[in-house]
């Protein structure tokens, strides 16, 4: 090693060293954060245009949220669900309260929020519908991503999640996204539920065509089969709205949310449903050690108030449309496409660009971060905290880092 090896640098070998290479991030070593900023080591500055995969719609270190955070830490963290605590009944009801659904189960991470949403359509489905057990099935799309379980990656069409990790789990059907007929076709009675994202993030932003889930609703309907949207993501105001699905005018019977749940504090997720599907889980049947703890609730009681009382929602959805007008008017020879909805967009750029990686180091070299996706899509999520200049700002770089 050289003689003079910053701090960064000994940072990235350490990790490096020990901890199993999963990832491939972009070599900054950040140390703080607040509202859209973030800080390296080295005290550098940097506006954070993927928002932790829009874990941090509320903004780095929210000073609200940290609080509550702090205060709930001093008096009870966990109790596990053997026992009641003081803060899991009122962020239920103000989860039910904010989003129109009937009960809540409150888990951990994103996968564990889809899992529980697997369990409880497949038991809808023997309870309720009289599927031969154990023959229940699920249809999912192409291109999907619900998070990195077994089951999950099961029926996951990405080679990168998928290679080497089987056996996988039996009961899906996967058909390209967008297209009813497929999903037509394959609805029958051994369907449970529809499980799909509203729009599809890790895909690269992917916005369905129009009417999408609206036939989905119906084709479900028709079919008495449950549509669960997973929100994950897009949920919580990213796309202007608290969830994507508002923008179709449809209810679906389940919604999973997580990320922004807990405003990026604290790993807290849920699976909401309506009371017919909920009611399949019975004392001892599913459940988490960390699931539903006071601190968890605390957290995202903060969170849920932020998002409502600083009306994030509606900042996403005004400086959204300004996004949107802004990246049409991107003047680059290199990109391909553009595809927005709120503060979230993806940039396809052509192949002869060289992959969407350079422009991400590019634009870190600027001061501002964002993530590539599927090698030729740049994608955009800032905080909904941010403004108006702010927002200019980062195009302006985007511009720069794409011209001629
Ligand atoms: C990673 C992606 C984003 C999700 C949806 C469930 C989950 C996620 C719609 C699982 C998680 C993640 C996880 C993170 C990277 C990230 C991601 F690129 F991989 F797809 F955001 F775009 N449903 N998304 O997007 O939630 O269990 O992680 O809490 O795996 O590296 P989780």
């Amino acid at each position: 090693m050289p003689a003079t090896t910053s701090v960064a640098e000994s940072l990235i070998a350490l990790e490096n060293r020990y901890g199993a290479h999963n990832y491939h991030p972009l070599d900054v070593v950040v140390e703080r954060g607040e509202g859209v900023y973030l800080w390296d080591v080295d005290g550098q500055r940097y506006m954070d245009f993927l928002s932790a995969y829009s874990a941090v719609n509320q903004g780095h270190n929210h000073p609200r949220i940290a609080e509550a955070l702090i205060a709930q830490a001093r008096r009870l963290a966990l109790t596990s669900r053997a026992f009641r605590n003081d803060r899991f009944p009122p962020l239920l009801e103000k989860l039910c309260t904010l989003t129109g659904f009937d009960m809540a189960l409150l888990m951990n991470s994103g996968a564990e929020a889809v899992e529980t949403a697997i369990k409880a359509v497949r038991k809808w489905g023997y309870d309720r519908k009289g599927i031969a057990y154990p023959e229940a099935e699920i249809v999912t799309f192409e291109g999907n991503f619900h998070g990195r379980t077994t089951t999950i990656v099961g029926f996951s069409t990405d080679p990168d999640s998928t290679n080497r990790f089987g056996p996988f789990t039996p009961g899906f059907v996967t058909v390209p996204y967008g297209d009813l007929e497929a999903a037509r076709a394959a609805i029958g009675p051994k369907t449970c539920a529809v499980l799909v994202e509203p729009i599809q993030g890790e895909a690269g932003v992917l916005i369905p065509p129009p009417g999408f889930l609206k036939g989905l609703r119906k084709l479900c309907d028709e079919a008495g089969v449950l549509l669960i949207l997973d929100e994950i993501q897009s949920g919580l105001g990213r796309t202007g709205r608290l969830f994507a699905f508002e923008h179709e005018g449809i209810r679906p019977d389940g919604v999973t949310i997580g990320k922004a749940l807990s405003g990026g504090f604290y790993p807290v997720s849920a699976f909401l449903a309506k009371r017919e599907v909920m009611d399949v889980f019975t004392p001892g049947i599913h459940g988490s050690t960390f699931g539903g703890n006071p601190l968890a609730c605390a957290v995202a009681s903060a969170a849920l108030d932020v998002l409502v009382e600083e009306r994030l929602v509606e900042n996403a959805a005004t400086l959204g449309r300004h996004l949107a007008e802004r990246l049409g008017q991107l003047r680059s020879p290199k990109v391909k496409a553009v595809r927005c909805l709120g503060l979230w967009a993806g940039i396809d750029l052509h192949e002869t660009a060289g992959g969407a990686r350079k422009y991400c180091l590019a634009l870190k070299d600027r001061g501002m971060l964002c993530k590539d996706t599927h090698t030729h899509t740049i994608r955009l999520a800032p905080p909904l905290v941010i403004k108006k200049d702010q927002l200019d700002w980062a195009v302006d770089q985007l511009q720069a880092v794409l011209a001629d």
